[in-house]
């Protein structure tokens, strides 16, 4: 079952010990590890119902192995190069089929808003899964706020470009910028987040800082990190991984057991701190979510539309 009702305990409670004590030695500085913005500042954040029971991954498993290409292709470059990105100010610029477009700070996306601690699944396309303690609002919420257009049917994300501090961006490993998109009913549904942070704190940069989108239900190229523009579109966005690979990477991947990335299973997952001599587990449909999410894709040909 995904869902578990609140109240939980606190990360005190629920979080390996091993773990606390690396993350304070990261929080005094020191290993190499760059946090976000005012690094010490805690979230303050509801516990949601929108959670898994599973136990959350660790501290160092979920800021140590990451995808985040605008940093290097290697699973260790993000921890080790991300922390030169600059993440205050930031603003997100709104536009397109929207009523009020804008550049908007941070700070002002989350005026008023309640976050909430939300523990989901996340799976990758690459096969591992972790499971991450998110702080974060629903898409929906700033949707709204802004206010979506008659006849808007999809939302584009872009990640910010700026060599400068984001070393992988000097080739062209990609088309920069990093794009993602949803179908508007998928950005509306309670389960897609934007987060701002993770274990309580504010998001480290190598996670997406400071504010990245989370879609459970999803491979995880489609969680786009470090959103610099949202655009509200009538026409279905281009998406960074669909334009590299169109045969491997659809617009929809969601997780799903029965659709094989063409040069591997996704059958099975490997968990991320589950030991190196097993650990791999079966992929669950909508990666555990299918309760939630099927409604939303009714009729279709998930082979077809993968
Ligand atoms: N901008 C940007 N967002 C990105 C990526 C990236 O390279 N650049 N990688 C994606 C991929 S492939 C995965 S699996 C997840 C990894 O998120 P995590 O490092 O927080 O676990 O981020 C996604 N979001
Ligand atoms: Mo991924």
């Amino acid at each position: 079952m995904p869902y578990r009702p609140a109240p939980r305990p606190s990360w005190a409670d629920v979080t390996p010990r091993a773990a606390w004590l690396s993350r304070r030695t990261l929080l005094a500085g020191a290993a190499g590890v760059a946090l976000a913005g005012p690094a010490a500042a805690k979230l303050a954040a509801q516990p949601s119902r929108y959670s898994t029971d599973a136990e959350p991954n660790t501290w160092d498993e979920i800021t140590g192995y990451n995808n985040f290409y605008e940093f290097g292709t290697d699973k260790s470059d993000p921890r080790r190069y991300a922390g030169a990105l600059t993440t205050d100010p930031w603003a997100v610029k709104i536009d397109g089929m929207v009523d009020r477009p804008g550049s908007y700070d941070l700070a002002d996306l989350t005026k008023g808003v309640t976050l909430e601690e939300r523990i989901y699944r996340f799976r990758c396309v690459e096969a591992w899964g972790m499971v991450i303690p998110w702080i974060g609002f629903e898409l929906a919420t700033l949707l709204n706020r802004v206010g979506v257009r008659p006849g808007a049917k999809y939302v584009a994300f872009e990640t910010l470009v700026r060599p400068e501090e984001m070393r992988g961006q000097q080739r062209p490993i990609l088309d920069w910028p990093y794009r993602e998109g949803l179908r508007l009913d998928e950005a509306m549904h309670p389960l897609t987040i934007l987060a701002t942070g993770l274990y309580g704190e504010e998001m480290p940069n190598q996670n997406g800082a400071p504010i990245r989108l989370v879609v459970p239900w999803k491979y995880g190229f489609k969680s786009i990190k470090s959103i610099v523009r949202i655009s509200l579109t009538d026409t279905q966005p281009q998406t960074t991984w669909n334009m590299m690979q169109p045969r491997e990477y659809g617009f929809y991947s969601n997780v799903n057991p029965e659709v094989d990335h063409p040069r591997w299973s996704q059958a099975t997952e490997r968990r991320i701190g589950a030991g190196v001599f097993g650990g791999r587990e079966p992929t669950l449909m909508f990666n555990g979510y299918a309760d939630q999410v099927a409604g939303l894709y009714a009729g279709m040909d998930l082979a077809k539309n993968y």
